[in-house]
């Protein structure tokens, strides 16, 4: 299954209130991606308001940012991925809302309701990583549990198909080469800022950490580890 919203539509204007000039103008946009269920379908764990602020509020403002910050952009076409891997950690606008479009891609992803089952070659990789799943769920709720401030814990898949977890501050992620102290491509991530929890769980993110990991879908997870 690829990342929706990997690459940008490619829209072209006439400019018919100037017919002289005839000019067409190509711009390239990321979308918002499709959520593809009810604000309501990860009740209990993750509430309706906190999808409806989340996803309609903080994901759609990152994507209007990327597409801003990308305006004239010597990466202005590119895939997200490809964007990400080129940022310069001083390009803040790119570095913050690029980080932040493909994030909450992810998000919504792995948070797919309906359950799911790990794929063999996934769980051998995690038993060979960490030593059992629950020993993986274990390392990286404490990593999520433990970042200080806002920021994203992730499991990456690294050189050989080797796993590891990792955490990253702000809306930065392990497919920024010139930034991530860890890369790798992620496979599942958990937003750790307070936007993502505090409307339902107040200040008690270990809760929703144990929530959110027991509720991935572990199927579309066990995709994306073969895809990569
Ligand atoms: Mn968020």
């Amino acid at each position: 299954m690829a990342i929706l919203g990997s690459l940008p539509l490619i829209a072209c204007t006439n400019n018919s209130n100037n017919n002289q000039s005839k000019s067409k103008r190509m711009s390239t946009k990321f979308q918002l991606p499709e959520l593809g269920y009810a604000a309501n379908a990860l009740e209990p764990y993750i509430d309706e308001a906190t999808v409806n602020f989340h996803y309609g509020k903080h994901h759609n403002g990152y994507t209007n940012n990327l597409n801003a910050a990308l305006e004239g952009h010597a990466l202005e076409g590119k895939s997200i991925e490809e964007v990400l891997a080129n940022i310069n950690p001083e390009d803040k606008a790119l570095r913050n809302n690029g980080g932040g479009y493909y994030n909450h891609n992810l998000y919504w992803e792995v948070l797919t309701p309906g359950g799911g089952a790990l794929s063999a070659d996934l769980e051998a990789a995690i038993k060979d990583s960490f030593g059992s799943v629950e020993k993986f769920k274990e390392e990286f709720s404490q990593k999520a549990a433990t970042l200080f401030g806002s920021g994203w814990a992730w499991l990456v898949v690294g050189a050989d198909k080797k796993l590891s977890i990792t955490t990253t501050p702000n809306q930065d992620n392990p497919l920024m080469s010139k930034i991530a102290e860890v890369k790798g491509t992620p496979i599942l991530g958990i937003d750790v800022w307070e936007h993502a929890y505090y409307l339902k769980y107040q200040n008690l993110r270990p809760n929703y950490i144990k929530n959110f990991v027991e509720n991935v879908n572990w199927t579309v997870i066990s995709e994306k580890y073969a895809a990569v």
